[in-house]
């Protein structure tokens, strides 16, 4: 190869992914370009705008650990930081290591093919650009394109039509209209009570309800910051050996929840809801792969369900009845609670589906639900969507498309067969999802940098997933989800709220056995690559 190129990388979005990848690139001395769809930076905490978004990870752990000064010098302010505050960060560090430079904003990259001659990628953009590079980094987001459900009328509706994950960036005025809010998951959850504060009346469409625990946010005290810091570097190490990356300062319980009495159970499932947050899960070691332990703890939430919410019918419709935990859990600050209120009601859509959208509202079960605003919080096709919305071709014309027509296929999460330089951030068979995401990034990003670095220092072409590596990794991802109780529930880790996706299980659970898989490739030359 000798091809002319334009950049060494080219990086496909400026989330936090992208954005610690262009910071890392430019660690090796080579040059890189960001393409962002968005008119800045952020990612989800740039989309993500509905009242209430705010991470569920703590702060302290929600954010890079990849710069001492920076962990130091940044004051978090609450125990879950809200969308602004997490926006005003990634702005910080995109500042701060003066990253804008190199990022082209409100570009949407369309298409990369691979040229095999060269051994260069040619990335195209909808501005009909075209850019010619060694390697292409997809930081393009797990849950960045949303799911807008094709309701029959949906663009007749005459009123206000909002998704929370493509939220205007004003505020949304609510005061007394009647506002209809389309599903029941962590977006729908943290949006529904600020909403309905607000709102003259708020009907809720709910087709499956949710295992929601209680945040407990509240103002972060100097004093345990101050210690937090002190051991920085040490705490985030932690995090990185616990099961989804965050909460590794935490003791580790090692009991089953069959595996004590009545009561103490009761007691310790109490203490962990007192405390509030996904730490709620770790209550036992076997929630998730035990159906009579994880019965224990549905028949926990749903006696909360049933102290919380007055209305006994409405308590009845709000408890679920599928495996705890299958569905991405949620957080919630007063979501319970808000059904008490007089302006909030609950419409089940579970056995008598949304039939149409008019222009007055939302019709199901033959009944028009009318309304001023309707909000979509349907959630995104996650993991795989995004990635496939960009046409990518790799060696003989391949298509990743059509490679991953029957669910997606990787080694590690980073790289597919037949598509040399081309690495996913978080991608399918990869912890990703089921982590604080940021940590998961950061090791992502730099093992991809320590990789490209290698490369470039001994002088070498390409680097490519060898084949029987991918499909031993893909059943070994499968073979680990099939332990667990993570099949059995239609949860977009599945790929089950996309009409016609295939059902496959995306993510790979536990991060730290993986992080250890990723080292111990690396340490060995690359196992499973094949470099040239
Ligand atoms: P993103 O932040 O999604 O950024 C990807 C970027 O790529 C986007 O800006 C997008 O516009 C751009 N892009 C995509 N395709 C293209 C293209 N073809 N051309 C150009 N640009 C493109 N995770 C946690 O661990 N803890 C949490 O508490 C948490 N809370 C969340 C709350 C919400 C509301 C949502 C939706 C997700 C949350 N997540 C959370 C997951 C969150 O997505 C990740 O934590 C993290 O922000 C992902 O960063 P990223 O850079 O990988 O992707
Ligand atoms: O999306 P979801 P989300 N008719 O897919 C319903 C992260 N996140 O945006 O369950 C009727 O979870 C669907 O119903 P069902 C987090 O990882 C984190 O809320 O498929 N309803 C469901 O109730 C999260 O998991 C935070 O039966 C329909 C809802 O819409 C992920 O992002 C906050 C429907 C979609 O829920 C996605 O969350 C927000 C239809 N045709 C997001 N189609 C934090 O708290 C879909 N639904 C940190």
């Amino acid at each position: 190869m000798n091809a002319q190129i334009d950049t060494d990388v080219v990086i496909v979005g400026a989330g936090f992914a992208g954005l610690y990848m262009l910071h890392s690139v430019r660690g090796l001395g080579l040059s890189a370009r960001v393409i962002e769809a968005a008119d800045d930076v952020g990612g989800t905490w740039y989309w993500n705008r509905y009242p209430g978004a705010r991470c569920d990870v703590p702060s302290m752990e929600y954010s890079y650990g990849w710069d001492d000064e920076l962990q130091q010098e940044w004051e978090w302010t609450e125990r879950y930081a809200t969308q602004p505050e997490i926006l005003s960060y990634v702005e910080h560090v995109t500042a701060r290591f003066d990253l804008r430079k190199d990022i082209t904003f409100e570009t949407r990259v369309t298409a990369s093919r691979f040229d095999e001659s060269t051994d260069t990628w040619t990335v195209k953009t909808d501005a009909d650009e075209q850019i010619r590079c060694r390697f292409v980094v997809l930081a393009t987001g797990c849950l960045s394109s949303t799911n807008l459900p094709e309701f029959d009328g949906r663009d007749d509706f005459a009123g206000r039509s909002f998704h929370t994950g493509q939220w205007p960036h004003e505020k949304v005025d609510f005061t007394d209209r009647r506002v209809v809010v389309i599903g029941t998951g962590s977006s729908a959850i943290q949006s529904i009570p600020q909403i309905a504060a607000e709102a003259g009346h708020v009907t809720v469409m709910q087709r499956t309800p949710n295992y929601t625990i209680p945040a407990r946010n509240q103002s972060l005290d100097p004093k345990e910051v101050k210690e937090i810091k002190a051991n920085y570097r040490t705490w985030r190490a932690k995090a990185r050996d616990a099961t989804a990356a965050f909460g590794g300062h935490r003791p580790r319980v090692d009991v089953s929840a069959k595996a004590i009495s009545d009561e103490e159970r009761l007691e310790r499932f109490e203490d962990r809801w007192a405390l509030g947050g996904l730490g709620f899960g770790g209550v036992f070691n076997d929630l998730m792969l035990d159906p009579e332990s994880n019965a224990l703890a549905a028949d926990f939430f749903r006696s909360k369900v049933a102290e919380i919410v007055e209305d006994p019918e409405l308590s009845e419709k709000l408890s679920p009845d599928t495996v705890f935990g299958c569905k991405r859990m949620c957080v919630d600050t007063d979501y319970l609670a808000t059904y008490n209120r007089p302006n909030v009601s609950l419409v089940d859509v579970s056995e008598t589906p949304i039939e149409r959208i008019t222009a007055a509202g939302v019709v199901a079960d033959g009944v028009e639900y009318e309304a001023d605003d309707i909000v979509y919080a349907t959630g995104f096709d996650a993991m795989t969507g995004t990635i496939e919305r960009i046409d990518i071709v790799g060696r003989g014309g391949l298509s990743l498309r059509d490679k991953w027509s029957a669910g997606p296929l990787t080694y590690l999460g980073l790289g597919v067969e037949s598509f040399p330089n081309l690495f996913l951030i978080t991608g399918p068979g990869s912890p990703s999802v089921l982590t604080n995401m940021i940590a998961s990034i950061e090791q992502h990003v730099e093992w991809i940098r320590d990789l490209i670095g290698s490369m470039t220092d001994q002088g070498l072409s390409t680097v490519e997933a060898d084949g029987e590596s991918e499909a031993k990794w893909v059943d070994y991802v499968n073979a680990v989800a099939g332990l667990t109780l993570f099949n059995n529930c239609s949860s977009w880790y599945l790929g089950a709220n996309v009409p016609g996706k295939p059902r496959v299980f995306m993510p790979l659970i536990g991060f730290p056995d993986y992080k250890v898989k990723c080292d111990e490739v690396a340490a060995a030359g690359y196992d499973g690559w094949v470099l040239n």
